[in-house]
């Protein structure tokens, strides 16, 4: 059964009727309580719609995210499995690149002076003057790290167990994120939304960023999700000049209202929700594969730990 909302499922069906023109697929609608059904394919489906399903084995998010499915309270009781896909993980790493060497190559000041016609050049430190800190180094954070490094500059991350990766300074807990905030020039935040993790992105956080930094101030870059940020929070360290810039692709209530004022603030990079966007075409084929190593006696890869949420 495909559940979807807020997507829409047409591609999703064409997409995994190619990948398996054994299976049958049906939709929310058509599947209801039907004992025949026995994954459910899911982005954010009805509350309550995967509860009637009596012999659903296990659940497919279409994204590497999983908060959608599991703030659904009758879930039933099989395992939950997220998109590890490195189509998904690139398109991730390539928002990442581009928001970060915008900022670090002056892009906005330098729209800003197109807009004035001024020719005027701006300072420009080396990458390797420059710090970025990965906040969630998983597989997306992960993977956007190795490319930063690559380019040039610094690295470090966080994460809840403790990492050892050669050339990133890996931090974990209370402290190590204060002391990951208080060495990055440049914030990106690819965490999770679960129970620990909502809200992180507050006033306190934003004040124990690094303020003297070699491209002029501090800059957030959230691709996460919107419920890890309080936007309050964010606008105020805007104005108050403790945050110099930021670029959110996740917003706490999405579409963002048209009433946020994150949406004209000079100082913001609004982006809806397309950091990484799941392609059907290529997601479909994983998801089978998936079923397909999972009827032959395989662990399918990204299976979710209810407990802690991701
Ligand atoms: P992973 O599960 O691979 O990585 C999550 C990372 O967050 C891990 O490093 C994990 O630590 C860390 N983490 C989780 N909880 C905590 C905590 N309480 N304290 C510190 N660190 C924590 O996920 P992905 O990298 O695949 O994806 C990350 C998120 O990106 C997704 O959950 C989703 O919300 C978001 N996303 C957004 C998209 C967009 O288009 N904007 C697209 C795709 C994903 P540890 O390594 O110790 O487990
Ligand atoms: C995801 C997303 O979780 O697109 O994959 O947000």
């Amino acid at each position: 059964m495909v559940a979807v909302t807020g997507w829409d499922v047409e591609p999703w069906l064409a997409a995994l009727r190619q990948a398996a023109p054994e299976r049958e697929f049906v939709t929310e609608a058509d599947g209801a309580d039907d004992p025949s059904i026995k994954y459910a394919v899911v982005w954010n489906q009805h509350r309550g719609s995967l509860s009637s399903l009596p012999n659903l084995e296990m659940i497919f998010s279409m994204g590497a995210g999983v908060d959608h499915v599991l703030n659904d309270t009758s879930l039933p009781d099989v395992p939950i499995v997220r998109i590890v896909s490195p189509d998904l993980t690139m398109r991730m790493s390539e928002y990442v690149v581009w928001q970060v060497l915008d900022h670090f190559r002056n892009g906005p000041a330098y729209r800003s002076q197109q807009n004035e016609g001024i020719w005027r050049e701006l300072p420009q430190p080396a990458a390797n003057a420059v710090t970025v800190g990965i906040v969630g180094l998983g597989v997306l954070g992960m993977d956007a790290a190795r490319i930063l490094r690559s380019i040039g500059f610094s690295v470090c991350g966080w994460s809840r167990t403790q990492k050892l990766i050669d050339g990133i300074a890996c931090f974990s807990g209370d402290t190590g994120l204060k002391q990951l905030l208080s060495q990055s020039d440049i914030i990106v935040v690819l965490l999770p939304l679960t129970s620990k993790t909502k809200g992180l992105i507050n006033r306190e956080f934003l004040d124990s960023m690094k303020q003297e930094t070699p491209i002029g101030g501090p800059v957030l870059i959230n691709a996460g999700r919107g419920g890890l940020q309080i936007e309050a929070d964010i606008l105020a360290a805007l104005n108050n000049g403790r945050l110099m810039a930021a670029s959110l692709d996740v917003f706490e209530a999405e579409p963002l209202d048209q009433n946020s004022p994150l949406w004209h603030h000079p100082a913001v990079t609004v982006t809806p929700h397309i950091a990484a966007s799941s392609e059907p075409t290529v997601l479909a084929a994983e998801i089978i594969r998936q079923m397909d190593r999972f009827e032959n006696g395989e662990v399918p890869r990204g299976v979710v730990d209810r407990e802690s949420g991701y």
